[in-house]
């Protein structure tokens, strides 16, 4: 097993890091911007090293800063967290390169994954079931032309090495082809200094549904079920549970199976999420993998038992996936709120100093966050402060202590998304779980787009 472990990220999942290894008996270093260095993963890691201004591009993206204060603390391994490295494979090849184990896939599956036209290929191949859509890249406009006859329309445009959302272009009709397609291929280029896209048919109202996965290093892999990601905005998650209302136990087993039989194939190894739209008929489309921890873990790890953290550490320290995960028993349901840091109606950032803080505790709450009263959010990084995670025996009882676990969390000094979540748990709709990836706009029009 490891003996020290340098967490390249900051906040919430930086505290998180520091959970599992703390359990795990490993030493921890945190990294830390200017910006940072009050944060709570600095006091609750055993060492921290400074690595740069504020700006993430100087401090929590700077590949050479983070290598330093690995080589300088003698770490044997790094865990990126999400977001900031976690999915770059230059920065898990110069940590092999620097003999330090990347908590993650290898940079082979970063590099295949990263690039979206070729995991869906090769998903595709593998015997997932993949959105119908062009054979890789289009890299003119009269073959974008005749793959979008082949398709039919709606289409849509998506950058290779985009995600999130970004480069996308809905195409409605034949006249509107040349003109997206050209302004989708500067926006990659702008965006991922990649010009390549692809073409896919658009689903109008999809739900999506995720399956999370873990491999180890010899070639084993199972999944822990899936999560329902449809309450969104411009690409931002705010709500996930497990399991979906839309999946049968036979539905999930099928599309599980898929899934670990795809991975077996390419040589998975680490933790993963395989991203699915469902569409309104019911069929599933692979679309793009996550080769990273996310989010919304939380949910998974209290519907299976499975500390995810610690799974990924003993996978990457080289222990088989039966004793790194241990036993898996799914129970019960369990329901994540993402809150931020913003206005609940216009979605505007509100940084600044928490001046009161109260989190909610009780009988199936979890609250996963680095803030705290008397806390400063810096405005430089991504706007969540805390994850609010709720389990019950149902689903029925998961929003019942959602919703008081909500009236009971206090924050102020600063705006976040609090009353926008209660809004959401107010929803018959969402009672129901009637969701797709719409919801937002038609159950609240005006914070619709
Ligand atoms: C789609 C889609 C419909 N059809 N792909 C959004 C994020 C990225 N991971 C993939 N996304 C989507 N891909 C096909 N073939 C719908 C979305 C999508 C979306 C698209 C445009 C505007 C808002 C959206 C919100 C959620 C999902």
């Amino acid at each position: 097993m490891f003996r020290k472990i340098l967490i390249a990220n900051r906040g919430e999942i930086a505290l998180r890091v520091i959970c599992a290894c703390k359990e795990l008996d490993i030493a921890t270093v945190a990294v830390y911007s200017e910006a940072d260095r009050n944060a709570l993963h600095v006091r609750f890691a055993d060492e921290a090293v400074c690595i740069g201004p504020a700006r993430s591009s100087d401090s929590y993206l700077n590949i050479p800063h983070v290598i330093s204060a690995a080589e300088i603390t003698d770490v044997d391994a790094i865990h990126p967290g999400y977001g900031f490295l976690s999915e770059n494979a230059n920065f898990a090849e110069v940590c092999e390169a620097s003999q330090i184990a990347f908590i993650g896939p290898s940079p082979e599956i970063l590099r295949l994954m990263g690039e979206k036209d070729h995991a869906r290929r090769e998903m595709a191949a593998a015997g997932v079931p993949v959105v119908p859509g062009s054979e890789g890249i289009v890299g003119d406009a009269e073959s974008a032309a005749a793959e979008a006859g082949r398709i039919g329309y709606p289409l849509i445009i998506k950058a290779s090495a985009g995600g999130g959302g970004r480069g996308m272009r809905v195409v409605r009709t034949r006249e509107e082809l040349p003109p997206l397609w050209e302004t989708a291929r500067q926006e990659a280029q702008q965006s991922f200094g990649v010009p390549d896209v692809y073409l896919e048919k658009f689903l109008e109202r999809p739900r999506h549904i995720e399956f999370q996965v873990l491999g180890d290093r010899y070639g084993n892999v199972l999944h822990l079920g899936e999560r329902e990601c449809s309450i969104q905005r411009r690409h931002q998650k705010l709500v996930e549970e497990s399991p979906s209302v839309a999946l049968t136990p036979e539905r999930r087993a099928e599309l599980g199976n898929r899934v670990v039989n795809a991975l077996r194939k390419v040589g998975y190894s680490n933790a993963g999420t395989v991203e699915f739209l469902m569409d309104e008929d019911g069929s599933f489309y692979f679309i793009e993998m996550n080769a990273r921890i996310q989010v919304e873990h939380p949910v998974t790890e209290l519907v299976t038992g499975v500390d995810l953290i610690k799974s990924q550490i003993r996978i990457a320290a080289g222990e088989r996936l039966e004793a790194a995960v241990g036993p898996i028993e799914f129970r019960g349901h369990s329901i994540e709120c993402r809150i931020n840091a913003e206005d609940p109606d216009t979605f505007v950032p509100s940084a600044g100093r928490i001046t009161a803080f109260n989190m909610p505790g009780g009988p199936g709450v979890r609250v996963d966050t680095a803030a705290h009263a008397d806390a400063v959010i810096p405005p430089y990084y991504d706007s969540l402060i805390a994850k609010l995670i709720v389990h019950g025996r149902d689903r029925a009882e998961a929003i019942a202590r959602m919703r008081r676990a909500l009236e009971m969390f206090v924050v102020e000094g600063i705006k976040t998304s609090i009353p926008l979540h209660q809004r959401i748990f107010a929803e018959a709709d969402f009672e129901a779980g009637h969701l797709d990836t719409h919801f937002l706009e038609h159950v609240l029009p005006v914070h619709g787009k």
